[in-house]
């Protein structure tokens, strides 16, 4: 009697602590949410190159985007079928968690603790990075080390802060660190000649010394890179079935790419491919879409309207794009990379 009692009090203890954080929790609300509302509504970064960034006619571009319209494209199938809503590093998990969002795609690091204790969800990484340094070229730096006793500016509420704590500790090195709150005034303190080095994923820097910074050869990358920065997607914990929909929404992308499915030769491949794994991710046999409540078509219609994982890697951050970031650990598995599509079976 006593032990019933007690698990009645864990159970309601636990549900209080998450609901608390959480708002439409229970499976499967999302994707009714969603389908009512008629769109996705993603939070993005308010503009970083390559990732979430409107183009000089306000079309949302970049590798998160590409997530959020993949979704859409599964849903909906019609991938413009998303609202944007830009968050900042600080209030991102926040809008998630109270349900202004549907799914965060906003250059977010994978870390335990944001998996495990924010009532979050991590869903899949679609981008492989590692914590850089940006400095001017005519300090003549070769290595983090070199830094020494300068300062190194960052962003507040990033991964970053704890990752050179944990390296300044280990190396037995130490700098000045000054936190800011976004990347504009990131650039401008930097330009300012406050900082001997801006810190944070190196796509970003790549980014910023791309687009952000008025002579882009005044300022090189150091090569160290002193985390792992696994970037992805996040959803709410307890609808499990809006993370199967978001999650292979992407998976497809990589799916397709691995199969050598593309946005132009898609309706092909769906007539003439006699490859069973073609067959299942464009909605020819299986009920992979179905079996999410989704059109059996969705993989098909993510592929045509968005691509696969390479052709939107290229275009937003690889050689079709102002940054040029080659592969890398973004490569497929199958060329020495990291990128790995789960079996649809
Ligand atoms: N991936 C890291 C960093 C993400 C992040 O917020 N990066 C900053 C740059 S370090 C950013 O995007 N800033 C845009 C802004 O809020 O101005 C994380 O998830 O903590």
């Amino acid at each position: 009697m006593l032990k019933r009692l007690l698990v009645i009090v864990a159970i309601s203890l636990a549900g209080a602590s998450s609901l608390s954080i959480t708002s439409a929790r229970a499976d499967g609300a999302t994707l009714d949410a969603v389908r009512r509302k008629g769109f996705v509504s993603c939070g993005v970064n308010v503009g970083l190159g390559g990732f979430s960034m409107p183009d000089s006619k306000g079309v949302w571009r970049g590798l998160d985007v590409d997530a959020c319209r993949a979704v859409a494209a599964a849903v909906f199938g019609d991938a413009g079928k998303v609202r944007y809503v830009p968050t900042t590093a600080t209030s991102r998990f926040a809008a998630l968690q109270s349900g202004e969002i549907d799914i965060l795609a906003r250059n977010t690091t994978f870390t335990y603790v944001r998996d495990v204790t924010i009532g979050l969800r991590m869903v899949m990484v679609n981008f492989y990075d590692g914590q850089g340094f940006l400095v001017r070229k005519d300090a003549k730096v070769a290595h983090l080390a070199d830094l020494a006793g300068g300062t190194i500016c960052l962003l507040q509420g990033s991964t970053h802060e704890m990752n050179l704590a944990d390296w300044m500790k280990q190396h037995n090195v130490s700098f000045n660190i000054v936190l800011l709150d976004t990347t504009d005034i990131l650039i401008k303190t930097m330009l300012s000649g406050r900082c001997d080095a801006a810190s944070s994923d190196s796509s970003n820097l790549a980014s910023i010394r791309g687009a952000g910074v008025p002579n882009p050869d005044d300022f090189v990358i150091l090569p160290d890179r002193i985390s792992k920065e696994p970037l992805g997607p996040m959803v709410r914990r307890g609808d499990d079935s809006w993370m199967d929909v978001v999650r292979w929404s992407m998976m497809a992308m990589v799916e397709a790419e691995e199969n050598g499915v593309t946005s132009a030769n898609a309706d092909q491949m769906l007539a003439e491919s006699a490859n069973p794994a073609v067959q299942r991710l464009l909605g020819k046999s299986g009920d992979f879409g179905k079996q999410m409540g989704l059109d059996n078509a969705f993989g098909l219609n993510i592929i045509k309207q968005v691509g696969n994982y390479g052709e939107s890697y290229e275009r937003n951050v690889g050689m079709g794009s102002p940054l040029k970031l080659d592969r890398g650990p973004n490569a497929l598995w199958t060329n020495g990379g990291l990128m790995y599509a789960i079996p649809f079976r």
